[in-house]
């Protein structure tokens, strides 16, 4: 599958319930929920390589990873992990995160391409799942 172009996102479940479960205090998660309701997504793929950019007004983040093979990035919360990310379908990658220094809860993000174009974000904290469902600007 073929994540590459520019994403906007359509809607969003959990994501301050997520913000809450990494331990954010209530006056940084409406900061961050604000900001979070209006990414815009950059993705460039060549086969197995990615690259990510997702913007926000206080907050941008940009990764570049190859399937199968670790990277650092950070946590949602922002703290520094090493990252694992896999074919879970040949349209969806699972990706395990370990955290480099401390404690917290597990977490994980996947992408998922839909046969009707849009991408579906999945990102966990311990128990806690948030659901977002983007399309292509
Ligand atoms: C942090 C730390 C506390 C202060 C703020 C934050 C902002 C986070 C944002 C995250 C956006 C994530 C997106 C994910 C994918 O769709 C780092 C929690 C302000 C804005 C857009
Ligand atoms: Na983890």
């Amino acid at each position: 599958a073929d994540f590459s172009g520019s994403w906007k996102m359509k809607s969003s479940e959990n994501f301050e319930e997520l913000l809450k479960a990494l331990g954010l205090n209530v006056f940084l998660r409406k900061i961050a929920v604000a900001a979070a309701s209006k990414p815009a997504v950059e993705i460039t793929q060549q086969g197995e390589s990615l690259s990510i950019q997702t913007s926000t007004s206080v907050r941008t983040t940009h990764v570049s990873f190859t399937v199968g093979q670790s990277f650092n990035e950070t946590t949602v919360d922002g703290r520094p992990c090493t990252s694992f990310p896999k074919w879970e379908t040949d349209s969806k990658i699972t990706c395990e995160q370990t955290l480099q220094k401390g404690e917290g809860p597990e977490t994980s993000w996947m992408r998922e391409l839909t046969n009707d174009g849009q991408m579906i974000l999945t990102m966990r904290a311990g128990g806690v799942v948030c659901t977002r469902v983007y399309e292509r600007d």
